[in-house]
């Protein structure tokens, strides 16, 4: 029985947390399991180093946290239709997640978040950002956010991941199902996280298509200026993969950024997506 705490240190003053001195190919206590679920709320993603994990250990740690959300457009790893692939190889130009966003906002009841490994990383680059939504909320005016409490927003999956979406012909073989990509949410543009309680900007430039009520061309502008404003560098954290490193993401409290500057060279995740819970 292991009876210290975590060693838990955040890793920018907007977000992120790193946890050391575990190896989780272990069996965890639920204690720790707590813990990092504590660690998640606060600090909206917890970062993991030099895990050598099989996928079966990878699948096994992501249950603790709830019921693995199958992602219906990702081709999956060999033999494990729940790990979902995330991969670039050296002759593809595009990548995935490669713009501000956060996984399943087209959901009616979207994702907790995700456990991402790197199984296989460039010599260099290939960092992913990511970016606090609840400080992105909190340092607009009180006269916008009062103006943002009122709106909802609309967000699809039809044009990133449907028959006509470039993103996804560009993709090839590592997306599919475009015909399954119908699904339309409603969420309000402010929500209250359901765990930490905490407020957060909820709309991102990947799915987010209007406001509720407004047109395209009316929403973006100010969708345009929320997604300046999230986007600055004080709300940032830039993460560095290595084989074995792992990210475990609040899909709700934060945008993701997959950069793409490793042409000619393979990098290739493996992302367990766990389900969240009602966001009202
Ligand atoms: O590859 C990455 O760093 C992140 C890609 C992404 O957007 C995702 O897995 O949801
Ligand atoms: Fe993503």
């Amino acid at each position: 029985m292991r009876n210290h705490r975590l060693d838990i240190t955040p890793t920018s003053g907007a977000l992120g947390a790193i946890i050391e001195g575990i190896d989780l190919s272990e069996p965890l206590e639920d204690a720790e399991i707590a813990e990092m679920r504590g660690a998640l709320n606060d600090h909206g993603v917890i970062f993991f180093r030099d895990q050598k994990i099989t996928p079966e250990q990878h699948i096994a740690f992501a249950e603790r946290f709830g019921n693995i959300d199958v992602n219906r457009f990702f081709k999956a790893a060999a033999g494990y239709p729940q790990v979902a692939e995330v991969r670039k190889e050296p002759g593809q130009k595009t990548n995935i997640g490669g713009g501000w966003h956060t996984d399943h906002s087209y959901d009616q009841v979207p994702a907790l978040g995700s456990i991402l490994l790197a199984r296989e990383t460039p010599t260099r680059g290939g960092d992913t950002l990511f970016a606090c939504m609840n400080r992105a909320y909190e340092a607009l005016s009180d006269g916008l956010k009062k103006t943002l409490e009122g709106l909802r927003a609309v967000h699809s999956s039809r044009h990133v991941f449907g028959e006509k979406s470039s993103y996804a012909k560009d993709a090839g073989d590592r997306l599919g199902n475009a015909d399954a990509a119908t699904q339309d949410a409603v969420h309000p543009v402010v929500l209250r996280h359901p765990e930490s309680g905490k407020k957060i900007l909820y709309v991102n430039s990947g799915f987010t298509t209007h406001f509720v009520g407004w047109t395209a061309e009316e929403s973006a502008p100010l969708l345009r200026y929320l997604y300046e404003h999230a986007a600055r560098p004080e709300f940032q954290y830039r993460f560095q993969w290595h084989d074995g490193s792992i990210a475990f993401w609040d899909n709700r409290s934060t945008w993701h950024y997959a950069v793409n500057d490793y042409d000619g060279e393979r990098r290739l995740m493996h992302r367990i997506t766990i389900a969240g819970g009602p966001l009202e």
